[in-house]
């Protein structure tokens, strides 16, 4: 360790063994700041389990997922994670705390913060929670500053003024409290050119990060950053926020890289970390201009020919985009269905589309043979048991090979969270968060709900939750059984246990995808 050299510990939040996609976020800020001849390290709390049931167990629990063999290549840490975090706080000595957080995940990092902090390691935080919090975030004691918006320019000067012990309160998009207890809140400046961002230092991250598991068997995938944004409304998504906070300074959030760039950073994650599987990291991946994806689907195969997995509307699939993707070599893909019902869908969500253009979309990626995971959400503001049956009925109608249903979740910063609060359903001073339910776990969001409605309780939606996949794919006569399944007692628990066996031919069939990452593996 060069010990004249300027050193920031970052530090990513997360549930144990959570390890979908590596972040985009830390590893271009890390990039960034090595690039300027800073040291940087990573304490990532991914792999300490704690004797907690992790997120994907409870997804195999109810047929979310298959079970995988992840422990095999990223065996969890069965070690105190905050003796490691003191440990490297001795070690690498840093000049600054760096933290990465979401809503979610800003209560798993406070203790490790507290400790930073308490040593007198100044500290900040950036991410989408102290975007849209950043009033909540600083009434912290131990956060002395944090970074509304984007990061790359901020917290590369900061670094610079901190090393060169200058003055670093007039910084852009940084709230600073003083020694006083003043907080200065400074404007946001302008966004960074997406094409021109060093590749992100994914090396921060533990080498078993980059397994992931997927329909049973572990690859070795590398995300990367599409484009930065999604031009689309959604009112439970950030991204509509993201755009009006920069609307706000004359700017454009929603940002293209182009094909080159894309093709050349794919390149260097197979030299450097021998990826054998690329995931499109974007909200949309129709939101990029037709002519990027004419480019890249023309590059792709001459040039990298990896499987590859990607998200995107419904409404965005065409039959002349299915048949480039197919011959780019597309693994999988997710699509966001979030509702049954087209009238509550547009109104409600502002997704307008027609539920007949869904199911056709669906049948074309069926036809082109290309595997599916559908994307449910459940419990949003006012819905009905009638409601979600809309949305169990479209999931019949499509039939698609796997299906994630998640509660809604209500985001400071969204627009449905100001309709939550506006309603009094949010929780409030002193409420019980969440219902117990044997199968599921407090810990993670997507498998609770906080919100108390008139219209449902959080126990239905917590049942209808653990029967979703049940409902969408067994025989309608097993309707009665089923909902007997949903209860959180002992009859129901049986139930459950019963149909999961008698079906489990139907349950175990993501047989498409198993046989797309099969033919991958052998060839
Ligand atoms: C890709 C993605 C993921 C990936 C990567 C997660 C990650 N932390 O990056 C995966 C699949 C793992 C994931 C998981 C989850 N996600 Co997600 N995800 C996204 C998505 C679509 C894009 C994020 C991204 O890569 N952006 C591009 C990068 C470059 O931007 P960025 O991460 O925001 O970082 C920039 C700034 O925020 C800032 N910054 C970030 N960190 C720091 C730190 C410092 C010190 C500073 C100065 C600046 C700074 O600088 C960065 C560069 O400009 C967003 C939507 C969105 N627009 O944010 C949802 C989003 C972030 N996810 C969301 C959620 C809820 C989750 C989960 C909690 C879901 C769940 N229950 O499992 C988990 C949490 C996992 C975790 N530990 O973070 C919500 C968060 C809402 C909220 N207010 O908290 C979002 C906003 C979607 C939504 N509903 O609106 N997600």
């Amino acid at each position: 360790m060069d010990q004249d050299k300027f050193r920031v510990l970052f530090i990513y939040p997360n549930f144990p063994l959570s390890n979908m996609l590596l972040p985009a976020g830390v590893s271009i800020l890390s990039a960034i700041l090595k690039e300027n001849g800073i040291e940087t390290k990573l304490f990532d709390t991914t792999l300490y389990v704690d004797g907690k049931e992790t997120f994907d167990d409870f997804r195999v629990s109810i047929n979310q997922l298959k079970k995988s063999t992840l422990e095999d290549f990223a065996p969890a840490k069965d070690v105190n994670a905050m003796n490691d975090f003191k440990q490297l706080l001795q070690e690498f000595k840093p000049n600054l705390i760096a933290l990465s957080v979401l809503e979610d995940t800003f209560p798993i990092a406070l203790d490790f913060v507290r400790e930073a902090h308490g040593k007198n390691i100044p500290v900040i935080a950036g991410g989408i929670y102290p975007t849209f919090s950043p009033e909540v975030v600083i009434k912290e004691d131990c956060i002395d500053m944090l970074c509304v918006g984007e990061g790359e320019n901020a917290l590369l000067s900061l670094c610079k003024a901190m090393a060169a012990k200058k003055n670093y309160e007039h910084i852009p998009n940084l709230w600073i409290r003083r020694p006083d207890g003043e907080i200065i809140k400074n404007q946001i400046g302008p966004l960074v050119n997406v094409n021109e961002l060093p590749y992100p230092n994914y090396h921060l991250f533990d080498p078993e990060r980059f397994f992931r598991p997927m329909q049973g068997k572990v690859l070795r995938i590398l995300p990367i950053e599409m484009h930065r944004g999604c031009p689309y409304q959604c009112t439970f998504c950030e991204d509509p926020s993201l755009n009006v906070l920069y609307k706000s300074i004359g700017e454009n959030y929603h940002r293209a890289k182009s094909a080159r760039r894309l093709i050349d950073e794919i390149k260097y994650f197979i030299e450097e970390f021998q990826a054998n599987y690329i995931y499109f990291n974007a909200e949309t991946f129709f939101a990029m201009p037709s002519k990027v994806f004419a480019e890249l689907a023309d590059l792709y195969p001459k040039e990298i020919g990896l499987p590859f997995w990607l998200q995107t509307r419904p409404g965005t699939i065409t039959e002349e985009r299915v048949g480039m993707l197919k011959q780019m070599n597309v693994s999988n893909i997710n699509i966001g269905l979030e509702h049954g019902n087209e009238e509550f869908r547009a109104r409600v969500l502002k997704r307008k589309m027609a539920n007949q253009r869904i199911i056709n979309s669906l049948q074309l990626l069926e036809n082109a043979n290309i595997p599916v995971t559908v994307n449910n959400i459940m419990g949003y503001p006012d819905e009905t048991r009638e409601l979600i049956f809309d949305t169990i009925e479209l999931n019949r109608e499509v039939s698609t090979a796997t299906i994630n249903a998640y509660l809604y979740n209500p985001y400071k910063g969204t627009e449905l969270y100001n309709v939550c609060l506006e309603k009094g359903y949010l929780p409030k001073e002193g409420d019980e968060k969440t219902v117990d339910i044997s199968l599921s776990t407090e810990d993670y969001a997507y498998f609770k709900t906080v919100l108390d409605m008139p219209t449902i309780s959080k126990q239905e939606l917590m049942g209808l939750q653990k029967t979703f996949v049940l409902y969408a794919k067994l025989p309608k006569y097993e309707f009665p059984r089923i909902k007997i399944a949903e209860k959180n007692n002992e009859e129901g628990l049986k139930m459950f246990r019963e149909l999961n066996e008698e079906y489990s031919d139907v349950l175990a069939g993501i047989k498409q995808l198993e046989t797309s990452v099969k033919e991958y593996l052998q060839a």
